[in-house]
């Protein structure tokens, strides 16, 4: 047998036997038990399996009935794709620098890059060559609430890599402010704000360093520390910061606006692996959001590179925090729609252990070390080897995902407090097998008061042999389940690119804002909009001009428009060495007109969408005739959308 056929058998045999419930005939006996050893009740599941998939068959021109909001981890960028489809309909670069659209170059998105830059950063991207990073490490997406609900506003993100909160405008699927977080160090776990509405976003550092972190210390790690932050979402601003004991990973809030909480693998303050988990207890931080505003609004913070601190460590013995005892490294942190419970997930340890919110506001009553931290604690299921994420269906299930096992638990809330408190009840109703290595699961609508019960997507690490071998690096598998029946049925896999850590399925009802033209007025170019005018040029005249900067007459603007099949200037000139802006507005404002201005070997190219204005600045380095273009099919006589730049020699 050769050895790809023997992996097909084993491993194909292993899949359709599950479903038949004999793993050990399958793996033997390969397909032919497969095809003639179906039992009654296989065949049944396979009945339920067959309408299920039928459910996530969108056919060609068909609309898939939610949006599903992804991250792309290490690409840096957020995803849009249809659910139960998974067909990817748009990528929205954030922390990326994209060819396509020139995000990352363009004027426009810079000035969204560097708003709240700090000197630090700047000084090193100078010293790099750079203006922005080009990286981010987008885990996290989360919707706008209002009322526990999707609101259809914003989509936040969080970028680990370079400490950063960005959110995208859902109106026009555009990132529109980016937040560099100060004094906090890796910002992890990042979650909105529920009840009554979606006031921040709140934040983990998860790297511990010296609050102030100038080189003067390095080695003491008794300087080190990790920071909280509630970012103000109106304003993309640190509305204040909270100095914790221990490090933090992933976060959530409740529905009643009172409390966000945060897990730490590392309440050790560990610099290695044996450090980060010699303890048997980690923890879940507790923040009091009331009391954490009273004490900013009275003026009780230190100010730090121009946040609000407060200290929340347990030697501070402050209101501001508690500190809930759970086993050794969890991971997970998910608020259930129930209102009430709280799903910490054990990682090291194979249960959950579920809190009682509403149990919370006793932990406050006394200082911390006269209280029974553990007293929230109402279930503790165990469920199997690496317990990393849970999500839930509106109905009292949930389902985790057990990384180790490579499988999902769905299991009853219910059941896991009846069984905490001795009962003879298995909470646990089902497991299936994902493929493989699963990390965050969600529920469609399920971290809101209107989780609905249908898809499950489980965003699995590794794909191995699930799909075409790629190379050494491979896929990702977002795998999506239909979970409306008794069963969870697989329908679909989705190879995925680098790496999607988590997701969220917002039903296209809550969409109704989105544009298919920008409005004239965006705030988008309002800087642009402002520069033109010092030009003595109204953009929304549609005017050409080459402009030579009054002060700096090294400067030059040159101000255009598209509508296919034309740039509105055929050529225009500079002299070498002038630093070049052009600025192009698309006239067409049907759906789907798309222009694009691309120069030739100026590593130069943008996007312009209907009726929006875009510019680019580059250096006229080079004398000579460069040709640019439009790189969006706009037209029959889109290849013919084009025009010269003349670069004048420098007189010698
Ligand atoms: S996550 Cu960021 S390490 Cu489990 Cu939310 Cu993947
Ligand atoms: Cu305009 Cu192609
Ligand atoms: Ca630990």
């Amino acid at each position: 047998m050769s050895e790809g056929l023997k992996t097909t058998l084993t491993r194909r045999g292993l899949l359709g036997a599950t479903a038949g419930g004999a793993a050990l005939a399958g793996a033997l006996g390969g397909r032919a038990v497969l095809t003639g050893g179906a039992t009654g009740a296989a065949a049944l599941a396979g009945a339920t399996a067959a309408q299920a998939a039928e459910g996530a068959n969108i056919a060609p021109g068909q609309l898939d009935e939610y949006y599903g909001f992804w991250s792309s981890g290490q690409t840096g960028e957020l995803r849009i794709l249809g659910v139960p489809s998974m067909r990817e309909l748009m990528r929205v670069p954030v922390f990326n620098r994209c060819s396509a659209t020139g995000w990352g170059h363009t004027n426009e998105s810079l000035r969204i890059h560097q708003r709240t830059m700090s000197e630090k950063t700047k000084n090193y991207l100078a010293a790099n060559g750079k203006k922005i990073h080009d990286n981010g490490d987008l885990h996290h997406v989360h919707m706008s609430y209002t009322e526990g609900k999707y609101d259809g506003q914003y989509i936040f993100m969080n970028d680990k890599a370079n400490t950063r909160v960005a959110r995208v405008r859902c109106d026009v699927m555009k990132c529109d402010a980016i937040l560099e977080i100060p004094n906090a160090k890796a910002i992890h776990g990042m979650r909105p704000q529920k009840w009554p509405r979606s006031n921040y976003i709140f934040a983990n550092g998860e790297d511990e360093a010296p609050l102030v972190n100038d080189g003067k210390t390095m080695t003491d790690t008794s300087t080190y520390v990790n920071i909280f932050t509630a970012v103000d979402t109106e304003k993309m601003e640190v509305a204040w910061q909270v100095q914790v004991s221990g490090n933090l990973d992933n976060c959530d809030a409740d529905y009643e606006g009172k409390w966000a909480f945060s897990t730490s693998y590392n309440s050790e303050m560990g610099m290695n692996l044996a450090d980060m988990t010699a303890a048997e207890m980690d923890h879940v931080v507790v923040f009091n959001i009331a009391e954490i505003e009273k004490a900013i609004a009275a003026g009780e913070y230190e100010e730090l590179n121009g946040c609000k601190v407060l200290d929340g460590r347990k030697e501070a013995k402050s209101q501001f925090t508690r500190y809930i005892p759970v086993a050794n490294n969890p991971h997970g942190c998910n608020m259930a729609p129930d209102k009430k419970h709280l799903c910490i997930n054990g990682k090291l340890s194979p249960t959950v252990t579920v809190l009682d919110v509403t149990k919370f506001d006793a932990l406050f009553e006394k200082p911390e070390a006269e209280v029974d931290l553990r007293s929230a604690v109402v279930a503790e299921p165990e469920l199997g080897l690496g317990p990393l994420h849970t999500a839930f269906d509106g109905q009292g299930n949930a389902f985790t995902s057990l990384f180790l096992d490579s499988q999902v638990a769905k299991w009853n809330i219910e059941k896991a407090i009846a069984a905490y408190k001795g009962e003879q009840v298995d909470p646990i109703i089902e497991k299936v097998d994902v493929h493989y290595q699963p990390g965050h699961l969600k529920t469609s609508h399920g971290e809101t008061l209107e989780a609905d019960g249908k898809w499950l997507v489980v965003l699995c690490k590794f794909s191995k042999d699930r799909f075409l071998n790629v190379g050494p690096l491979k896929p990702e598998n977002d795998q999506l389940f239909d979970i409306s029946g008794d069963k969870m049925v697989l329908v679909h896999d989705g190879p995925t690119f680098a790496e999607p850590h988590d997701a969220i399925a917002v039903h296209a009802s809550k969409m109704g804002n989105i544009r298919s033209a920008w409005d004239r007025n965006d705030p988008m170019w309002a800087e642009t909009r402002k520069q033109a005018e010092a030009d003595g040029v109204n953009i929304d005249d549609y005017t050409d001009a080459v402009i030579r900067d009054k002060d700096d007459p090294t400067k030059v603007r040159v101000y255009m428009t598209s509508q296919a099949p034309q740039f509105s200037l055929e050529s225009f000139t500079v002299n070498q060495d002038d630093e070049v802006t052009v600025i192009i507005t698309n006239l067409d404002d049907i759906d789907d007109l798309t222009h694009g201005f691309t120069l030739g070997n100026h590593g130069v190219a943008m996007e312009i969408a209907p009726q929006a204005t875009a510019s680019i600045t580059f250096k006229a380095a080079q004398p000579g005739v460069y040709w640019y273009y439009c790189q969006w099919f706009c037209h029959a006589l889109h290849m013919e959308m084009r025009g010269r730049m003349f670069v004048e020699p420098k007189a010698s």
